[in-house]
């Protein structure tokens, strides 16, 4: 098997902080409790070996305690301060966190609208938690950003509050005319587009990249791995997106006609199929700034959290559509970029 431990995903409360509860919230957590059910059945005559009675919990961010957002936070800040891995190819990589940001940039031409998407994504957030555990004495899983919690106001949630237990907060405000995003949706500004003004990684320098920004203004534009571009990490937490995140899309693509097959399903969750922001889509231009360059996304350590709730619903649709769980589907290569 791939991965050293199964894993599964721990629902939340339907009210988080100072969110009110949304039908998408109800409705992903009612999805959940379907998928345990069904897991259940699967291994119930499963004796040795990985199974849902051993498997591991990833939880929503919200339902951390606080000292346990500290100590995520403390271990990717671990991850910062180790020396790169990655010369001399990745030769502008300072460090093991820019390493994870370099492989995804290296390989990000063949795992975006390619048949690889899921299960790269699965194995390189599975990697960075691996590394925090192993080395960095971190004993929870990675966590998940709830998409369906707070998507009026990003900064009431405690992913984004801005207290040294989140993620960080919003960007300094800086004048722009908004974001360019896939499939040619244009995002209005949001509040910030600066550097993020708070939070536990406030002091920490970002060096590789944006090569595509989406950002208006986010400059310069770097072409290479080897182009050294330090600076601070910028946001602008955007709400326009989450129009997204309703239980009518999330029916549709783990219980109606997005659920049907691997490929209907890995479409409508990455890309833009109806002419609206996909899931996938909305939360990562949700964080604006330097997110908005898909290939150096993961500079923002919320890129992390993120797609651990991709993988999420993911593994919702795996338990549920068990005949299909294996299959994949889709080109080696992003087609649209092969000239
Ligand atoms: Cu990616």
């Amino acid at each position: 098997m791939l991965f050293s431990h199964i894993l599964v995903w721990a629902a939340t409360s339907l009210l988080s902080g100072f969110c009110l509860a949304t039908n998408g919230l109800q409705a992903i957590n009612e999805l959940q409790v379907e998928a345990i059910k069904s897991l259940e059945a699967q291994h119930a005559k499963r004796e040795i070996g990985c199974s849902i009675k051993n498997a591991a919990v990833r939880r929503d961010w919200v339902s951390l305690t606080i000292p346990e957002k500290q100590d995520y936070s403390r271990a990717v800040q671990c991850l910062w301060d180790r020396p790169s891995e990655g010369r001399p190819a990745f030769s502008a990589a300072q460090n093991l966190y820019d390493d994870f940001v370099a492989t995804h940039i290296n390989q990000s031409e063949i795992i975006h609208s390619t048949g690889r998407f899921l299960t790269w994504h699965r194995l390189f957030i599975w990697t960075w938690e691996s590394r925090l555990r192993n080395e960095c004495s971190y004993e929870g899983y990675l966590p998940y950003w709830n998409w369906f919690e707070c998507p009026d106001d990003l900064t009431d949630s405690s992913v984004f509050d801005g207290s040294d237990s989140s993620m960080g907060g919003d960007g300094e405000y800086f004048e722009h005319n908004g974001t360019l995003v896939a499939n040619n949706h244009f995002l209005p500004s949001g509040k910030g587009g600066g550097c993020v003004m708070s939070g536990p990684f406030v002091n920490r320098t970002v060096h590789l990249g944006p090569f595509q920004p989406g950002m208006e203004g986010l400059s310069p534009v770097m072409k290479s791995l080897q182009d050294h571009n330090p600076r601070c990490l910028r946001r602008d937490l955007s709400v326009a997106p989450a129009a997204a995140f309703t239980h009518q899309n999330l029916h549709n693509l783990i219980t109606g006609d997005a659920s049907r097959t691997i490929d209907a399903f890995q479409s409508e969750l990455q890309s833009s199929s109806r002419g609206t922001f996909s899931m996938h889509n909305a939360a990562h231009y949700s964080l604006g700034g330097d997110a908005t360059c898909v290939a150096s996304s993961y500079n923002d350590p919320a890129s992390y959290l993120h797609h651990a709730m991709v993988d999420r619903l993911y593994w919702i649709w795996q338990a549920l559509h068990p005949e299909q769980a294996r299959s994949i589907a889709g080109d080696l290569r992003n087609l649209s970029n092969v000239k």
